[in-house]
């Protein structure tokens, strides 16, 4: 279903809800998606101001291309110090959507490049249709990767595995970028957004204080030092499981009511 553009969009960007899920998509096909500031600061509105009974969000796009990265015509007018600010402006916004309030899952397909992997790293589950392929031009354009690039992507994949594709210009395709961790799942042409909905449907089925452990406390555990991690993990399971709702769906289980592992 359409959602009115309350929130005043940039047209470059489209929502559309289906239950407890909002679907945002890229909407500037005619530049394979690349990404404009308008877009950027418009994602930033988007996820700073989600309605609170939306549950999970869907990150798709319009046309045979997720996204071209950075728009490049944007590029050539800034000095050193604007490209700094640029940069930390794309991390404040690329940090909304990872600690954002909800899951974001996001789906794939055909050019996911550059500053394009580097919003789809930022989601916490990733959908790719066969025609994807992944590429971090920044090498042969004379720039770096600075939208967190090289933060999350060696997260996924392994710093290695990204300094090949920069250096060489090494693109992986769909198949490559599920086994080196860029993907989660892969799908046939055409099915990554009801892909992308139906597991973000699903996750918005969870405990909301077993997202937000997921989303939140999951990424900050597994980059601290184990002490510190063992620690935070006991506080975040307590909290979690102290909620109603936890104990709620416990009984639910206990009674015979609630879905089993393999009933999914
Ligand atoms: C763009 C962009 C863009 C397309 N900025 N305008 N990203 C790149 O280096 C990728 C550059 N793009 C490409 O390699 C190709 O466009 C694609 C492989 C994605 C698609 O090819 P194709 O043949 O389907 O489309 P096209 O004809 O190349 O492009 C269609 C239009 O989109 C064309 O504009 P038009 O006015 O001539 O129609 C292109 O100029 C435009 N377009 N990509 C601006 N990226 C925070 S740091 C992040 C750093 C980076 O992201 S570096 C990676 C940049």
């Amino acid at each position: 279903m359409p959602v009115p553009n309350t929130l005043n969009l940039p047209s470059t960007l489209s929502l559309t809800r289906s239950g407890d899920v909002t679907v945002v998509t890229l909407n500037r096909p005619d530049k394979r998606n690349a990404l404009n500031d308008e877009t950027v600061l418009g994602l930033e509105h988007f996820f700073t101001h989600l309605p609170d009974d939306v549950r999970a969000v869907v990150l798709a796009a319009e046309g045979d291309h997720f996204c071209a990265g950075l728009d490049l015509a944007e590029l050539t007018e800034r000095n050193t110090l604007e490209g700094l600010q640029h940069s930390r402006m794309w991390h404040r916004v690329f940090e909304a959507i990872e600690f954002g309030p909800v899951p974001v899952v996001a789906a794939l397909k055909g050019a996911v490049i550059g500053g394009g992997l580097e919003l789809a790293a930022a989601a916490h589950v990733r959908v790719a249709e066969r025609s994807t392929f992944y590429a971090f031009p920044e090498g042969m354009r004379g720039i770096f990767v600075g939208g967190g690039g090289s933060v999350r992507v060696p997260r996924l994949m392994g710093a290695a595995r990204m300094a090949d594709m920069m250096l060489t210009g090494r693109r992986y395709d769909a198949a490559e970028g599920l086994t080196a961790g860029l993907s989660q799942y892969i799908v046939e042409d055409g099915a990554g957004t009801a892909k992308a909905l139906e597991l973000a449907q699903q996750i918005a089925t969870n405990s909301p204080a077993s997202n937000y452990a997921i989303t939140q406390a999951l990424p900050r555990i597994a980059e601290a030092n184990p002490r510190e991690g063992y620690f935070m993990e006991a506080m975040m399971a307590a909290i979690a499981q102290g909620s109603d709702d936890a104990k709620d769906r416990m009984r639910a289980f206990l009674d015979g009511k609630a879905q089993k592992v393999t009933d999914r």
